[in-house]
Parts: structure tokens; C-alpha cells; sequence
């Protein structure tokens, strides 16, 4: 088995920090992705979409999408559980993942790509419009998960879930590079952030 892997990017970090709460260690290989390391033929082979992570299983079958690379660790390590317990835990961290990834962490990957010039690597047409509407959907998303975390410790309930390691990881991707920042006055927020980071999974 081998992940394919980049140490900024937050898609690849969404799995290592997956991982890390598993407690599993998985052989990575890193692709440069400003480089353009994912779109040689070698690495289309594997994934004609030229995108990382990319886990390679011991059988050659290639699985990209990040929370399909979680799911099958969740299904193969399921302690402990980040995908939730049970019918009704299990639906709630879904919509909440599914919502965190659209409301939030996509807007920050369209903020930066298309607002960074360091981006362009990824980004050929960028366009700054899109980058500051994002950045501003971004912020909307902010907002509102600060009112859903005044209520509860994680974004789905009362435990830590993958939903949890998708947002974190958008927070972090987006400090890291200069894309838009959780505001000083989103209290909730900045003490859920301050409790995710805290935990070991936080380092990977
Ligand atoms: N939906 C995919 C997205 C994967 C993705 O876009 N990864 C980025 C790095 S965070 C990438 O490989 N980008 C290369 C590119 O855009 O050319 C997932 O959840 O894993």
C-alpha cells in the first residue's frame, strides 16, 4: 500500500490526520504538486485526474478522493470512530462533513488558488473576482459554524468526527498560505480550532 501524498496541499492532510487518529501508518510517497509531479504520465497512469491523495492498495486497484481513502480505513480500523456510530450518528457526520466541505473548504481552495499568485502552478486562469467572492463565502461559513459550535464541542455533536478533520484542515491550509482568516470576534469557532489542534492527529 502507498499514499500519495503532499505535506501542505489540505486534501492529503485530511487522510495523514485521518490516520494519525487511527493510529495507522501507511508508506507515502510526496508529489510536487507545484512542480507539476501529478501530471506526469507515471502518475496520470494511476489516477487520470492527476490529483493526490491517492492511496495505491496492495492489489494495484488506485483510491483517490479523500473521504473514500478514510471510509475503507474507517471500514478496515473502525476504533475509533470518526464517521459516527450507529444510523443517526452516522447520517449527521455525513451531512456535516458534506457540508463543511462545500461551505467552507471549497471556498477557501477557490479563495487561494485563484487568489494567490503562487497558485498559478495549479491555477493557469486565475480569477480574482471568484477569489474574493469565495474568500466572502468563506467568511459566511465562518459565521455560521461559530453559531453551530456555540452549542456543541465538534461541528457534528458531541464527538470529534471526520467533519471535524475536514475543517481544520481547511483552517490550516488557509493560515498557512495567506488565504482567508477566522476572525478575532468568532468565539466558538477559535475555541473549537484551539481544541482540534491540541490533539496529537494535529501534527500529521
Ligand atoms: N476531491 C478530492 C480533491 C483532491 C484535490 O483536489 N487535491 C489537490 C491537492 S489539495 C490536488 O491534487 N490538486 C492538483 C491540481 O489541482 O492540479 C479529494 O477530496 O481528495
Amino acid at each position: 500500500m502507498k499514499l500519495y501524498d503532499h505535506p501542505v496541499a489540505p486534501n492529503p492532510r485530511r487522510v495523514r490526520v485521518f490516520l494519525a487518529e487511527k493510529g495507522i501508518t501507511v508508506p507515502t510517497e510526496t508529489i510536487d504538486l507545484l512542480k507539476g509531479e501529478h501530471r506526469t504520465p507515471e502518475f496520470l497512469a494511476l489516477d487520470p485526474l492527476g490529483r493526490v491523495p491517492l492511496l495505491v492498495l496492495d492489489n494495484g486497484r488506485c483510491l483517490a478522493e479523500s473521504v473514500s481513502i478514510c471510509r475503507y480505513f474507517e471500514a478496515l480500523h473502525p476504533t475509533p470512530c470518526l464517521f459516527g456510530e450507529g444510523a443517526e450518528e452516522q447520517a449527521f457526520v455525513d451531512m456535516w462533513q458534506r457540508r463543511v466541505e462545500l461551505e467552507l473548504f471549497f471556498p477557501i481552495a477557490h479563495a487561494v488558488r485563484h487568489g494567490i499568485a503562487m497558485f498559478q502552478a495549479l491555477e493557469p486562469v486565475q480569477l480574482p473576482q471568484w477569489a474574493e467572492l469565495s474568500a466572502a463565502r468563506a467568511n459566511e461559513a465562518m459565521i455560521w459554524l461559530d453559531k453551530t459550535l456555540a452549542g456543541r464541542p465538534f461541528i457534528a455533536g458531541e464527538n470529534f468526527s471526520v467533519a471535524d478533520i475536514t475543517a481544520m484542515c481547511a483552517f490550516d491550509f488557509s493560515l498557512a498560505v495567506g488565504g482567508p482568516k477566522l476572525p478575532e470576534n468568532l468565539s466558538n469557532l477559535r475555541r473549537w480550532r484551539d481544541q482540534v489542534s491540541a490533539r496529537p492527529s494535529a501534527a500529521a
